[in-house]
């Protein structure tokens, strides 16, 4: 990275030529066997296929714990949906479908890179060691953040579709010109790309050649708004407009996930300024608890991409490649199962917050205005404590 500190404005790299655009390291050229429109080391058969620019050797542990770390997230995430369901939480965002896109990039990450994601990077949040239990807190609505981003370099789930992308932008700046060599990863989805916001992370990253991977989940769906309906070129295209290089991946192959954010993390904390990777994916179940998918897609497309489970067809090649077998899968869904009772029994005993705790971290310092609006907020709740609890049922009002 190279910033010029003293004047702010970036020293390099000159504008790209064409022929730069994309790197070695970013092959676009899948070899027969694989899916000739993005990379990919693993078919949906679960099949093994090479690729000439990205590969991954890891330990038998190291795949069998990408499994898990599936698994886990998959069972994690639907006690999500089931306790929205029964009302324990306000609302989830489900990342059903979407497992391998996240544990694949969670997992190429270092410990002192930073994330910055949306709000259903469950799977990074599992990888960054994030105990689940705080993601429930956000989604019972008993915390006005959810955790501390110092801890694990993961920064607060942002409901502003794409602002992220320019906070993740400005960070990597800083972490640069701090000399630092740790990467900065900005999830998104494929409707954010719409957003003005991530135009001009695209813009700012580039030009300030800052170290920072945009993943971009392309679920196909922006709510109910299909992809078609985001974009007339390939979403990973859009980077060399910008002047960085920009990849598609299969996101529902946990193995070439893992490879090529590996790269892309490497381009950027070497000099090479941002990356695009797209991993295009599906979300199998609704935007979130409060959406009802039927209503625009069909089911004949659900079918065809649950065909594709990135986790059944892990599984798959794990078996046939005698890397685990069946106890294996039993025992990962026997903690599993522990880890859904843990979050079960957890989000129900979670407290309250004070009704004034969000006054609290406003501004890092006291602040009058703020002050008077708290006590406004104490006079207005003590007028409730006086209603009898018969008035006020009785009358309907004052609730
Ligand atoms: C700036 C802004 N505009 C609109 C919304 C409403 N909204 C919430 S989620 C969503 C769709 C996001 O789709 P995508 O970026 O593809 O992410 P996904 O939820 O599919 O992972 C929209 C438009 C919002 N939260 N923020």
């Amino acid at each position: 990275m190279t910033v010029d500190s003293a004047a702010g404005a970036p020293t390099a790299p000159a504008p790209h030529s064409e022929g730069d655009l994309v790197p070695e390291d970013f092959p676009s050229v899948q070899p027969p066997g694989g899916h000739p429109d993005y990379v990919q080391l693993l078919t949906p058969e679960g099949r093994r296929v090479e690729h000439p620019g990205y590969s991954v050797d890891l330990s038998h542990d190291e795949y069998r714990s990408l499994y898990r770390d599936m698994v886990l997230t998959r069972r994690f995430d639907a006690e999500g949906t089931a306790l929205a369901r029964q009302g324990e939480l306000a609302l989830w965002a489900s990342l059903a479908g979407q497992e391998a896109a996240q544990i694949g990039s969670g997992r190429a990450l270092r410990a002192d890179d930073h994330v910055f994601p949306t709000y259903r990077e469950h799977g990074v949040a599992w990888c960054r060691g994030m105990d689940p239990l705080s993601l429930f807190g956000l989604f019972r609505g008993v915390t006005h953040g959810g955790w501390d981003p110092k801890e694990r370099n993961f920064h607060l789930y942002t409901l502003v579709i794409g602002a992220q992308t320019l906070h993740a932008t400005g960070y990597a700046m800083g972490v640069a010109k701090d000399g630092a060599d740790s990467a900065v990863v900005a999830y998104f989805g494929d409707g954010a790309t719409s957003q003005g916001d991530v135009a001009e992370a695209f813009n700012f990253a580039s030009v300030y050649n800052a170290p920072v991977v945009f993943f971009c989940q392309n679920n196909h769906y922006a709510i109910s708004e299909s992809i078609e309906h985001q974009t007339r070129v390939p979403l990973f295209q859009r980077a060399s407009g910008y002047g960085f290089p920009g990849v598609r991946v299969d996101g529902n192959d946990v193995l070439a996930c893992l490879a090529v954010t590996k790269a892309a993390l490497e381009h950027a904390r070497s000099g090479g300024g941002p990356v695009l990777v797209e991993a295009v994916t599906y979300r199998m179940g609704p935007h979130t608890t409060t959406d009802d998918p039927t209503r625009y897609r069909t089911s004949a497309e659900e079918d065809e991409w649950r065909r594709k489970d990135p986790i059944d067809r892990y599984r798959t090649w794990l078996l046939d490649a005698g890397l685990a077998d069946q106890a294996f899968c039993d025992e990962v869904d026997a903690e599993a199962e522990e880890l859904a009772r843990r979050v079960r029994v957890g989000v129900r005993q979670m407290p309250d917050p004070e009704p004034t705790a969000m006054f609290d971290h406003v501004h890092a310092e006291g602040h009058a205005l703020v002050e008077e609006q708290r006590a406004g907020f104490v006079e207005y709740h003590a007028g409730f404590a006086d209603a009898t609890p018969a008035t006020a049922a009785g009358s309907g009002e004052g609730r």
